[in-house]
């Protein structure tokens, strides 16, 4: 079996991977496409990150690709049990990975202080309400599943790349955080703010 992720450190999309084929134990080598995407859009004829080549098979984008994995190596599941919980799951990994990355991106973009304060705007509610939503909750179904890993990995981005931190007045959703980071004892800690 070989495993080659086509990825870059920094991006959330390839880190929700790297989580997913590290809680299944699966081996796999990297590719950088940061020096040179030459060898990515020769394999997959695109140039998004992250692509996964499976034995010389080509999978393009983290949800695909975590999909196409438990497929494949069934063990330690990303998803609850349940078809309705996996429906949930499924939305809430959509809705990371769509609605909450605009939010992140907007951040990242911003270059000036006026437009940090807009982005910071622009996020506070989501992190209003996830806030709310982690509320006395530790995973979002009892074991972790992709839900908690989209989410995490986009507030993660924020610390690792953006440089900044949750305010403290949203304490449920930091604690889910930590516990989050604990868990998952990230390469991706060491550069965290
Ligand atoms: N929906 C895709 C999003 C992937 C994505 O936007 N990747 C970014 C890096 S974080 C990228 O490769 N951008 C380069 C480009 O658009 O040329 C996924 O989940 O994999």
């Amino acid at each position: 079996m070989s495993i080659k992720l086509y990825q870059s450190e920094t991006s959330m999309y390839c880190e929700k991977v790297r989580v997913v084929l590290r809680m299944k134990n699966i081996p796999y080598e990297v590719s950088d496409v940061r020096p040179n995407r030459q060898p990515l859009i020769d394999f997959s004829g695109q140039r998004k990150i992250p692509v996964m080549d499976h034995n010389g098979q080509c999978v393009i984008d983290s949800t695909f690709i975590s999909a196409f994995l438990e497929e494949k190596y069934p063990q330690n599941s990303i998803y609850p049990k349940g078809a309705s919980d996996k429906g949930l799951c499924l939305m809430l990994e959509d809705w990371a990975d769509e609605v909450l990355n605009l939010a992140v991106r907007a951040f990242r973009r911003a270059e000036t202080p006026e437009a940090r304060k807009e982005a910071e705007k622009g996020i506070e509610i989501h992190f209003r309400t996830l806030d709310q939503f982690f509320t006395g909750k530790q995973f979002i179904f009892g074991q972790m599943t992709m839900a908690d890993i989209a989410i995490f990995v986009q507030l993660h981005y924020l610390y690792t790349v953006v440089k900044y931190e949750i305010p403290a007045a949203h304490k449920n959703l930091i604690a889910w955080m930590d516990m989050m980071r604990q868990s998952l004892k990230l390469p991706s800690l060491d550069v965290a703010a």
